[in-house]
């Protein structure tokens, strides 16, 4: 493409998508995330930034999610999907930052350089994938996204509503069609089907029982878990609640991020006592489990549950196949339970990897294992399998022994349950459900193999959340000046007292997690270091209080 002809990208700009704020916008922890009023002309511009990313890909797809994800309803957001499903590449973001920010009169000559500087060959095609939540500003966003792309003379294709992870498989799948079909059927197809195999491999025993009751946030994951339900005969009874209808809000007082920063059921759901519940959030992409006892106490397995739950169970298979050369790693970042990391090394006696808060990361880190578990405690997380993990599993169901084949097998229907592209409630949903229907297990026993930290996480409200900077995958402060000091002599109070804050990549707030032996304490010293950060970071509002 000749650069004359990126004069249709201002046209297009200055008649469609101009841009009316100049708040600067950033490519955070999830992409841009922000109100979505403010988004129309960031979006149009990943249009265009996708383009060019295909074409310095050889022009192989790009996805686009429209979506905020956790956020509430007025919110929106955008981030781009890289050829094997995975999120952008790191390096990209600041691009992506720079386009978004730059005037209509200077996007044309931005664009421009950005193509230079990438040395993007816009002669080749391009193609982009574009999917989208349930919000109500999604269409019109996916609409200037769409434009971005034409206005480059790509391809795109819309999706429609999907979940995020959907998308992320369709990007892959598109790209190389041995992952499966890209299409939402032919995701239904890989990972329902995967699942339905295993249950004609594994008979319900135990204590395990096929009731599922599922929070769908009133999210696009429970409304496909609403299709997928039809299709299952039995091998899970699905109970589906907050499914959009009865004027119930997008993840308020629901949906896994609720469940998980309140401790609280989410509204909604019917409360049977120690009946399992799986929360999904707004776009499918998280997963978090809950029951209620005898005394209304609420019990959480959250992704580190996951994660453990996971570990051992591809662990125990590895040693049924006698694979073990295949090294097994799990990734955390500091809002994992200190519980949970002692009992996955000292117990499971897996490494853990701790890294810096966004899937993104924890992706990255997850690759350099054979086997790599990667989890947020929010519940957002998956499994990697390296290609020769893959080719060592594939050749024991050949060679191996009776048992060994068996339990390859298994973990070959495991890995085909498992969406690799990203963290995805509907596939954890169902990697879940196999494991504790293999090990005849309720939630109880799950809940077992630990006892968590008491813990809580608070949110602060400051002028300026990147006043804050942190070190040693967030678990340390560097800035403001004396934060950290201060945090460390609150901490010194508590028995098993560990805190940490950072400022959200998601939200215009800064985050405040805190552990100690009781709840009561651990409240107390997230109010305090909430306080700390008020004080010495610039609070806004009310200072908070116990
Ligand atoms: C996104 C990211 C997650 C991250 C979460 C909160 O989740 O994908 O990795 O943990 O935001 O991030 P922050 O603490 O920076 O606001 P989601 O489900 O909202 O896409």
């Amino acid at each position: 493409m000749p650069p004359s002809s990126l004069r249709v990208v201002y046209a297009f700009a200055r008649e469609m998508h101009p841009k009316t704020s100049d708040v600067f916008i950033q490519y955070g922890t999830a992409g841009f995330r922000t109100k979505a009023n403010l988004l129309e002309h960031v979006v149009y511009r990943m249009g265009l930034l996708a383009v060019i990313r295909s074409r310095v890909k050889n022009g192989r797809t790009i996805g686009i999610m429209i979506t905020a994800s956790h956020n509430l309803e007025p919110d929106n957001g955008v981030k781009l999907v890289d050829p094997d499903g995975e999120m952008l590449e790191q390096s990209w973001e600041e691009i992506a930052t720079r386009l978004a920010n730059v005037s209509d009169n200077d996007l044309e000559s931005t664009t421009e350089q950005v193509i230079r500087e990438v040395k993007a060959d816009m002669s080749l095609k391009a193609s982009v994938f574009i999917g989208m939540d349930t919000r109500y500003t999604s269409p019109r966003l996916a609409a200037a996204a769409s434009n971005g792309v034409i206005a480059l003379k790509g391809t795109p294709k819309e999706l429609g509503i999907v979940t995020t992870p959907m998308l992320h498989f369709c990007v892959r799948c598109r790209n190389d069609n041995k992952y499966g079909t890209p299409t939402e059927e032919g995701y239904y197809e890989k990972i329902v089907g995967a699942f339905k195999n295993i249950r004609q491999k594994l008979p319900v025993f135990g204590e395990y029982n096929t009731t599922l009751y599922v929070d769908g946030a009133n999210g696009v994951g429970g409304k496909k878990l609403n299709i997928i339900r039809k299709s299952l005969d039995g091998e899970l009874d699905l109970n589906l609640y907050n499914l959009g209808g009865n004027g119930g809000k997008l993840n308020l007082n629901c949906g896994a991020d609720f469940v998980k920063v309140s401790q609280k059921p989410p509204v909604g759901v019917e409360h049977v006592p120690f009946q399992r519940v799986a929360s999904l959030d707004g776009d499918g992409d998280r997963l978090i489990y809950y029951f209620l006892d005898d005394k209304e106490n609420m019990h959480l397995l959250d992704g580190d549950r996951i994660a453990t739950l996971y570990a051992s169970y591809i662990t125990e298979l590895l040693n049924t196949c006698e694979a073990r050369d295949l090294k097994l790693g799990l990734v955390q970042t500091a809002y994992a339970n200190g519980a949970s990391t002692k009992y996955i090394t000292e117990e499971l006696k897996v490494p853990v990897t701790c890294v810096k808060t966004g899937v993104k990361h924890l992706h990255h880190a997850a690759l350099a294992y054979d086997i790599g578990v990667y989890f947020e405690a929010n519940g957002h997380g998956t499994v990697l399998y390296s290609q020769n993990a893959k080719n060592t599993i594939r050749k024991i169901t050949l060679e191996g022994e009776p048992e060994q084949r068996k339990a390859a097998e298994l973990l070959l229907n495991i890995i085909d349950i498992t969406n690799e592209t990203v963290g995805d409630a509907i596939s954890d949903l169902f990697l879940v459900e196999t494991i504790l229907c293999a090990r005849g297990e309720n939630v109880r026993q799950w809940l077992a193999a630990y006892t968590d930290l008491p813990c809580r996480q608070l949110k602060v409200t400051v002028q300026d959340r990147n006043a804050i900077s942190t070190t040693d995958a967030e678990r340390q402060c560097t800035a403001p000046e004396g934060l950290q000091l201060k945090i460390d002599e609150l901490v010194g109070k508590y028995a098993n007292g560990r805190a940490f804050v950072r400022p959200s990549g998601t939200e215009d707030i800064v985050r405040v997690y805190a552990e100690s032996d009781t709840q009561q304490e651990a409240d107390k010293l997230a109010v305090e270091v909430s306080q700390a950060v008020f004080d010495l970071a610039g609070g806004v509002g009310n200072r908070p209080e116990l």
